[in-house]
């Protein structure tokens, strides 16, 4: 019995044992970031976007300073349309901060003495109180000062989180923090800093003049502007980011909200990698992903062929309709092999029809037999061409896109030249044209239209919006096709 006893403590106290060393084990891979050892001081490079710091690398742990100025300044919106933005470091969104998991952070907020109201900072990355806006609440012409440690990598997103906090983020009051993980993240060619955000103006999207905030739109999630980097065209002709054929290029993007989830998506392009929602899962081979309202993810993907890249949230009246549409311009040698552009074109006969050929000169001639409608019908039926057609790009009121469609709403370049513009229809048209003083340098696709079709619209579209009342016949559609 007695050796029973001693057995059975032998055989237990092993099993403790084997438990202990496992326990032991787990502990090992559960890494604590809050023990990095820092070595020396650095004061942070800060950027507005769409750019951002170099690469942390493998430096080592350091204390970071960060110095941010709050300004409340005016900006443009969209072309005629001014708003007041609240911004951290000048620009929306906000200065980019990179730093290292198991930096410490000492973190200066100042407001200007020019501003109105207090503020202050709320940065996910932060393990904290409030993520350091207790800390941090500050009134204009005062700084505050606290610090962090860099606990975990990922991209995350800062705010203000000042009462009404709604209104301080919808004003622009966010950006983003990178947090490298140890050895810093994989090198690549390019680097962008891209973050979307709702606004709600007092005035429908489009409406002239200072737009003041609308509490109400605001908080019905009815918003007039969803944009990327804080207005409309942020990221479009001039201001598109760039790359060459064969980089790889690194999106950091963020979604300030305040309300509206992106679904950010390159349009002809498919992200390689994607750190979901910021952290470090990585997912593979992505067409669109979801970005919350105060997260942020980060994209990659290697270019392969030249083009406009077009970004968008894509849900997608977002993108065509209130703001939220940049450009991504990848030049280098074009690579058929990866993809070929159009390589036929020819008729389609859904019936097996008779051959047909395309116009040639000698049907000029005989062609002359189609008669004109009343200027009136045409104006109605071309109405219903636009609206079915060209509306999606030149918008309800021919007025376009800033950077990205030019307006059809007195056009010198449609009321200088019938025949270029019918051409521009019937064949399509790139490369660089000036619109009234505004550059566009996009693709308009070839439309597939009867003759009688395009009269009808250029028709309409000479007459209306202050054009000059051109009445395009169908023997000049004709005239204009032969000629090519
Ligand atoms: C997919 C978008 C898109 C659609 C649809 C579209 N366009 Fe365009 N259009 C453009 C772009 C982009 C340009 C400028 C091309 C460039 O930069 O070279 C343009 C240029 C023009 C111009 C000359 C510039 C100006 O503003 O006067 C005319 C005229 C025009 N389009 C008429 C039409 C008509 C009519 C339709 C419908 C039948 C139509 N477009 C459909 C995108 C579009
Ligand atoms: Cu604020």
């Amino acid at each position: 019995m007695k050796h029973l006893k001693i057995l059975i403590f032998v055989f237990m106290s092993s099993l403790l044992l084997i438990n202990c060393n496992k326990e032991e084990k787990k502990a090992d891979t559960v890494v604590d970031n809050t023990t990095i050892y820092i070595k020396g001081t650095i004061d942070a490079e800060l950027t507005a976007p769409p750019f951002v710091p170099a690469p942390v690398g493998d430096r080592p742990a350091k204390k970071l300073i960060v110095n941010m100025e709050i300004l409340e300044k005016e900006g443009t919106m969209t072309d005629g349309v001014k708003y007041m933005y609240w911004t951290f470091g000048g620009s929306v969104p906000g200065s980019f901060i990179r730093t290292r998991v198991g930096d410490e952070v000492e973190f200066t907020l100042s407001n200007h003495p020019d501003n109105k109201l207090p503020h202050n900072i709320d940065l996910h990355a932060v393990t904290g109180p409030g993520g350091g806006a207790t800390s941090s609440f500050v009134a204009p012409g005062h700084k505050k000062t606290f610090s962090f440690k860099t606990l975990n990598p990922g991209l995350y997103v800062y705010h203000c989180a000042t009462a009404p906090v709604g209104m301080h983020i919808a004003n622009g009051m966010y950006g983003l923090i990178l947090v490298e993980p140890e050895g810093g993240l994989p090198k690549v060619d390019k680097e962008y800093y891209i973050m979307q955000g709702d606004f709600y103006t007092k005035g429908e999207n489009g409406e002239k003049g200072l737009q003041p905030f609308d509490m109400k739109k605001a908080v019905d999630e009815d918003a007039d502007y969803v944009v990327f980097n804080g207005k409309v065209g942020a990221l479009t002709g001039d201001n598109a980011i760039t790359a060459n054929v064969g980089e790889t290029v690194r999106l950091f993007v963020g979604n300030g909200g305040p309300n509206l989830t992106s679904s950010f998506h390159v349009i002809g392009e498919i992200f390689d990698n994607v750190h979901v929602e910021g952290g470090s899962m990585i997912n593979k081979d992505v067409q669109t992903t979801s970005i919350p309202a105060g997260g942020a993810a980060i994209v990659d993907f290697k270019v392969d062929v030249p083009g406009t890249f077009i970004l968008v949230d894509h849900a997608i009246f977002r993108a065509f309709n209130k703001g939220a549409l940049g450009m991504l311009k990848v030049t280098g040698e074009e690579k058929k092999r990866v993809y070929s552009g159009v390589k036929q074109e020819g008729i389609y006969h859904p019936e097996g029809g008779t051959i047909q050929t395309m116009p040639d000169n000698n049907k000029k001639k005989v062609a002359v037999t189609l008669k004109d409608k009343p200027l009136a019908q045409k104006i109605k039926d071309g109405k219903q061409v636009y609206m079915n057609t060209c509306f999606a790009c030149h918008q309800a009121e021919g007025q376009g896109i800033p950077n990205a469609f030019p307006p059809l709403a007195k056009s010198d370049y449609l009321n200088a030249d019938v025949k270029r513009a019918i051409g521009i229809v019937l064949n399509g048209k790139t490369g660089e044209i000036t619109v009234n003083g505004k550059k566009y340098n996009s693709v308009m696709t070839k439309q597939t239209l009867t003759d009688e079709e395009v009269a009808d619209v250029m028709t309409y579209i000479y007459n209306s919006w202050g054009n000059n009342k051109t009445n395009v016949t169908i023997n000049k559609v004709k005239e204009v096709k032969s000629s090519h």
